[in-house]
């Protein structure tokens, strides 16, 4: 019988050493997390299909750092399911992607040198591809918090995932990575208002996304117009994730864990930032009791609204900052 252990160590690419939950089976030990309902982490081999093989190791230090080792990928999705369920459980009270206490699983090495990163509901688990070169996984800890992310909004508001609604889709995943990357307080990866940044996916050191001033990436929009539903659900997704980054941070200048922002505003609104764990319980809470399926921008506003209203108080501070923090994007003008 499989034995619970707590003393797995890993090196990842992008998360540094850390511990990894394992499991003692024989003489081996697995890549399956006991403290975590058992969420399984497999390596695909550069499949497409299946689940390949679970990672097992026979001295419990799993991955040299480097992707050529194999276990290495795995350590870094590893870490970010574990991470990602921390922080749902312990900031929102919430027990798994869909608050019934399963748990997903990943899987690492998918195809050559694919760029991307996803979800699926119909396996319940997220899949890593390798990057460019088979060099570049994408399995940073802000893409695991946001692929598994888009488990919770299915299973929750489950916002349609194209148009308005799913420029909300895309940024909630953007917006729980970035809150996730600040709980977890990695030294390897400090908490920022950038998506992916830990991947150089375009190899000259920008990151994917940018939640400061989303226009920065040359696609995404940073602020609501009659024609946001008409982009890529992550491009529409800006204006989202510039409210949520002002609400966090507040207007004006500003460096946090040594990245400097400068978000600018609609018709110069400033805003007040209420802080990163605030933003977010509101932003769970209005996903969560106030969003559906088809909740657009000017829904979103009155979503959080009444969710910094129940959390805050009617009128106080908080609940004026988002009012605010949605003017800034040309919500609600
Ligand atoms: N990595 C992408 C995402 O999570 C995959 C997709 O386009 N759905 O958004
Ligand atoms: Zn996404």
């Amino acid at each position: 019988a499989a034995e619970k252990v707590h003393t797995g160590t890993g090196t990842g690419q992008y998360v540094g050493t850390v511990n990894v939950g394992s499991t003692r089976s024989g003489s081996t030990y697995q890549l399956t997390d006991g403290d975590r309902a058992g969420h399984k982490t497999y390596d695909l081999n550069q499949g497409t299909s299946g689940t390949g093989t679970l990672f097992t190791d026979d001295n419990d230090v799993w991955g040299n750092g480097l992707p050529s080792d194999r276990q290495t990928a795995g350590v870094d999705v590893a870490f970010g399911a574990a991470a990602t369920w921390d922080y749902y459980k312990d900031v929102h009270g919430r027990n798994g992607i869909r608050n019934d206490g399963v748990a997903a699983y990943s899987r690492a090495h998918y195809g050559s040198s694919y760029v991307n990163a996803f979800w699926q509901d119909s396996c319940f688990c997220m899949t890593y591809g390798d990057g460019s070169g088979n060099t570049h996984p994408l399995t940073a800890l802000d893409v695991a918090a946001h692929e598994m992310s888009h488990g919770v909004t299915a299973a929750t508001a489950n916002l349609t995932y194209s148009g308005e609604s799913g420029g909300l889709n895309e940024a909630t995943s953007d917006i729980f990575a970035a809150a996730v990357e600040f709980h977890s307080n990695l030294a390897a990866d400090p908490g920022d208002y950038l998506v992916g940044e830990k991947i150089d996916i375009n190899g000259n050191g920008t990151p994917l996304r940018y939640m400061d001033k989303p226009s920065k990436d040359g696609s995404s929009r940073d602020n609501w117009s009659s024609t946001l539903g008409s982009v890529d659900v992550h491009y529409s997704s800006g204006p989202a994730n510039h409210f949520f980054y002002l609400l966090s941070e507040g207007s004006g200048a500003k460096t946090v864990n040594g990245v400097a922002y400068d978000s600018p505003t609609f018709d110069g609104q400033a805003v007040t930032g209420i802080g990163i764990e605030n933003a977010a319980a509101v932003w769970y809470r209005a996903l969560t009791t106030y969003m559906t399926s088809s909740t657009n921008y000017a829904g979103a506003r009155t979503a959080t609204l009444s969710a910094a209203a129940d959390l805050f108080g009617a009128y106080s501070p908080t609940y004026l900052a988002v009012a605010d923090a949605w003017a800034a994007i040309n919500v609600g003008n």
